[in-house]
């Protein structure tokens, strides 16, 4: 016995280092210290565990003893620790924040978040990729769910929205379809996270309802540069009905505070290897260091006349409505500052659905909104396994709330008392309220009971010309460049082919481009078409991200490429004139600990050059010593940071000293534009900030040729 006490202490001492703890410094570093204080570690049932280091055995060489409740209950905990993925945006991340109220709505919605000026509603806003896994990469090309949740006093309600105010199908009995052609083929399983492969653009070829979305996809909208500076859209047409009973249509908007931007395709590729969670890091990042991002509530509203006059269907999901030709109304903000303590608790646990609308808010009959009400209910229970999900903390109401449901698995709270059930005659319990109380509009409709489309969403070309000469020549090229990429990626000619006829009906000159570039030997027909595409839509200057972007370079990240002797005043200057534009910056350097700067300063680095590309900022500055240019031309990464700065079209800021960088970069002094500034002084330091704002040379990209 004596014995076996004996060798169960030195397996514990053997098996973990339990004295040793990271603490804070004055500077905020961390450094090592003795063990501190803990609180006793115990069981799920409570009970305190005297030793985690090991199973019991018998004698310290097993076997392993079945009796161990701790080990086998923590096992048992862990392999229980996944739930399904969502089948659909599996790969999020999320924020919590409020929502404030401009001033009353009342007369359009008796919705009481909207009664009072200066309201607020809390909030919790999940962004997400959709055709990814878990696990993959942000900046794949994709649609991005942007999910809100707001906690009224009449009940939570879900906006749960895109950033892309189209879809790509009409009926949500194809959504199915459309998820089984997008995701991994089923039998290699594999393209993960792409659209790029024959199964997606089969699917759509042969879908030209999908067009105008496919237009979005393919642009520059599909590889954000973060959530914080991307639109969200509600794509429905809903309802807002007041404590009259009468209906207003309206369509949601959420319009980012700091401008819209995107990366571009040869830049998203790298980013993903770089960093796959850069658009995760850069909410969290932004969060934590006060930078809460801001998005306004605009609303687009009309009634039936204008929907009986507006020349395409309301009800259908695969059309707008022009901001120019009904501009949308702004009535509140929402701010994100905080995020969730843990992940699973939160982001993977909350769960949001169409049908969750608070009184004052409706539906329309939308055939897609309508299948969705049906969806996401059901989904939730199939995800979190329980009906009883409503009792996670993060899906709860923050109203009062009372009602009979009750029992099943994991209930947290159920009725208290006699009655669950009413109406009784005891007096007890809640009961509903005509006032109070979710009334559907009372919308008359009638008609047979078929499968049919209606004919008023039978044009599926016009608005997808329309976006396509609202965007900037550059922007186009993009599309193109798209098309192409995704295409080449298609094995069977036939699909591509059938791709290229339907471009012919969008823009002759884009399925030119897309048909010269995948080498087609002939121009096939234009596909077939129930309506010809309209040539007279005027371009909406509101679609394109180029002319939407910020005004500041605020919310911005510089690169700022060191080595020793780098000049500290300058360095001093360019992080001032930042912090004035409300950026922010991280020190790049041939080592990770830093540089010695000129004056002998210690200039801590983020990042060693090969974990920072220039990829992962918005500009660049370089500000290497002349004596430390020998070593610096030696390092590949240092010529590729700027090498891909200057092709992605940015910013570049440097001292005299790096010149030779630029040769080894192939970038000649002929090649120098606008974007490429001298940054001798501190004056100059501060004109080159200034000039950030419009984020890109784009006049730069004909000369560099990017795919
Ligand atoms: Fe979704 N969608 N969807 N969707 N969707 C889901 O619900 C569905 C559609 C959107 O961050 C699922 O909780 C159907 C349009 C977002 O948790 C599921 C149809 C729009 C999120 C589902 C659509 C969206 C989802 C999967 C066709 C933009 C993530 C997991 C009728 C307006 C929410 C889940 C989050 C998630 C069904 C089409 C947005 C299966 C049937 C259109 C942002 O219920």
């Amino acid at each position: 016995m004596a014995k076996t006490t004996k060798s169960t202490r030195v397996s514990a001492r053997t098996a973990t280092i339990h004295d040793q703890k990271l603490e804070r410094g004055e500077g905020g570093e961390l450094h090592q210290t003795a063990a501190g204080k803990a609180s006793v570690l115990t069981t799920a049932q409570g009970g305190p565990v005297s030793d985690d280091q090991n199973s019991l055995k018998v004698g310290p060489r097993g076997p392993t003893l079945l009796e161990d409740f701790h080990f086998r209950e923590k096992i048992f905990h862990f392999d229980h620790e996944r739930i399904p993925e969502r089948v659909v945006h599996a790969r999020g991340y999320a924020a919590h924040g409020f929502f404030e109220t401009y001033k009353s709505l009342a007369k359009y919605t008796k919705a009481d978040l909207f009664q009072r000026a200066g309201e607020k509603t809390p909030a919790f806003v999940r962004f997400s990729t959709v055709a990814g896994s878990k696990g993959s990469v942000d900046l794949a090309r994709d649609v991005r769910g942007f999910a809100v949740k707001l906690y009224t006093q009449e009940g939570n309600w879900d906006i749960v929205g895109n950033n892309i105010p189209v879809f790509f199908i009409q009926d949500a009995i194809k959504f199915p379809d459309l998820i089984h052609a997008v995701k991994e083929e089923p039998d290699c399983a594999f393209p993960q996270a792409q659209s790029a492969h024959d199964n997606f653009w089969d699917f759509i070829s042969l879908t030209p309802e999908s067009m105008h979305m496919v237009m979005w996809v393919m642009s520059d909208r599909a590889i954000p540069r973060s959530f914080r500076f991307m639109e969200g859209f509600g794509v429905h047409t809903f309802r807002l009905v007041n404590a009259k009973n009468e209906s207003t249509f309206v369509k949601f908007h959420w319009k980012p505070k700091l401008g819209l931007q995107s990366v571009v395709w040869n830049e998203a590729v790298k980013i993903n290897g770089a960093d796959p969670d850069f658009h995760r890091r850069d909410l969290w990042t932004a969060i934590k260091i006060g930078n809460f991002p801001e998005w306004e509530l605009q609303l687009q509203l009309f009634d039936q006349d204008f929907a009986d006059a507006f020349e395409f269907d309301v009800l259908d999901p695969t059309k707008i409505i022009p901001e120019e030709i009904l501009p949308p109304v702004p009535v509140g903000r929402l701010v994100l500052d905080r995020m969730p303590d843990n992940f699973f608790a939160e982001t993977e646990q909350v769960a949001f659905m169409t049908q969750n609308v608070p009184p004052g808010i409706d539906f329309s009959n939308d055939p897609l909104l309508q299948g969705r009400n049906f969806s996401y209910l059901d989904t939730q229970l199939k995800r979190l396994g329980s009906p009883n999900f409503t009792h996670i903390p993060i899906n709860a109401p923050k109203c009062p709330f009372a009602h009979f449901q009750q029992d099943g698995h994991m209930a947290m709270r159920n009725p208290i008392g006699r009655v669950n059930y009413q109406p009784n005659s005891f007096g007890e319990g809640p009961r509903e309220s005509a006032q109070r109380g979710f009334t559907p509009f009372p919308e008359v409709v009638e008609g047979e009971k078929r499968r049919l489309r209606a004919e008023s969403f039978a044009d599926h070309y016009s608005q997808a010309r329309q976006f396509f000469i609202s965007q900037t020549a550059g922007e186009q090229s993009h599309i193109a460049a798209a098309l192409t990429f995704e295409l080449s990626k298609v094995k069977i000619p036939a699909i591509r082919e059938r791709m290229v006829s339907h471009l012919l009906n969008i823009d002759e000159t884009l399925a030119s481009k897309v048909a010269d570039k995948l080498g087609l030997q002939k121009m096939p027909k234009p596909a077939d078409a129930a309506l010809p595409t309209r040539q007279d839509l005027d371009p909406s200057p509101a679609l394109s991200i180029v002319e939407n972007g910020p005004e500041r370079f605020e919310g911005r990240k510089l690169g700022i490429l060191v080595t020793d002797g780098s000049d500290a005043g300058l360095l001093k200057a360019l992080k001032a004139a930042l912090d004035k534009a409300g950026a922010t910056f991280e020190i790049i350097a041939p080592k990770v600990t830093g540089a010695k700067a000129s004056d002998g300063s210690w200039i801590d680095a983020d990042q060693m050059i090969d974990g920072g590309p220039s990829v992962l900022y918005d500009a660049v500055a370089l500000l290497p010593a002349a004596d430390a240019m020998e070593d610096l031309l030696l390092e590949s990464s240092a010529r590729d940071f700027l090498a891909d700065a200057f092709a992605h079209c940015k910013f570049i800021g440097y001292v005299g000293a790096a010149l030779p960088l630029f040769e080894k970069a192939g970038i000649a002094s002929d090649d120098f534009d606008e974007g490429c500034i001298s940054i001798a002084s501190a004056k100059e330091a501060k004109s080159f900030v200034d000039s950030l704002a419009k984020l890109r040379v784009w006049e730069r990209e004909p000369h560099v040729k990017m795919p």
